[in-house]
């Protein structure tokens, strides 16, 4: 049985995990309709990734007696003025992610919730991989500068990835 505090925490990372899929998906729609169709292909795939996430929450939820509620989301935005911008802006959510996560296993800890903190570690794991894998689309963004072939090379590179592939093609 999860405690009501937890129960609330968890429900508030529901939120932000169904936040981040709709984010995710407004942020394709930009770039599928300003030139980056690889760059759209992966923000789908990764909208998909983070509604697969709040599912994650809402069986544990369910399964530790607790009750999962689906609340009302906020506004987001629909124009971009780059794609440099909008890939920060994909950092720091996934920044903001991290800390949100790392908040919930320090209440775990607080209350020695040793099972949801297990459950937690997953996506401990898995922000490590987010973080890492977006800061270096922001890198490379940044080594492009201005140029237009290197964003299409970019474009390539997010389609690859969308694709399974790695950044060689392998
Ligand atoms: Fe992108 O990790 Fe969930 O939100």
């Amino acid at each position: 049985m999860i405690s009501k505090n937890l129960e609330t925490a968890l429900n508030e990372q529901i939120k932000i995990e169904e936040h981040s899929s709709r984010l995710y998906m407004a942020m394709a729609s930009w770039c599928e309709t300003n030139g980056f169709p690889g760059a759209a292909r992966f923000l789908y795939e990764h909208s998909d990734e983070e509604r697969m996430h709040m599912l994650k929450f809402v069986h544990f939820l369910n399964d530790r007696n607790g009750k999962s509620v689906l609340q009302a989301l906020d506004e987001l935005p629909s124009e971009y003025n780059s794609l440099e911008e909008l890939f920060d802006k994909v950092l720091a959510h996934e920044q903001y992610v991290t800390r949100s996560i790392n908040n919930l296993v320090d209440l775990c800890l607080q209350e020695k919730d040793h099972t949801t903190n297990n459950f937690l570690q997953w996506f401990v794991m898995e922000q490590i991989e987010e973080e890492s894998l977006v800061q270096g689309i922001v890198d490379k963004i940044k080594l492009i500068g201005a140029s237009k072939g290197g964003y299409f090379h970019l474009d390539n590179y997010l389609d690859g990835l969308a694709a399974g592939e790695t950044a060689e093609g392998e």
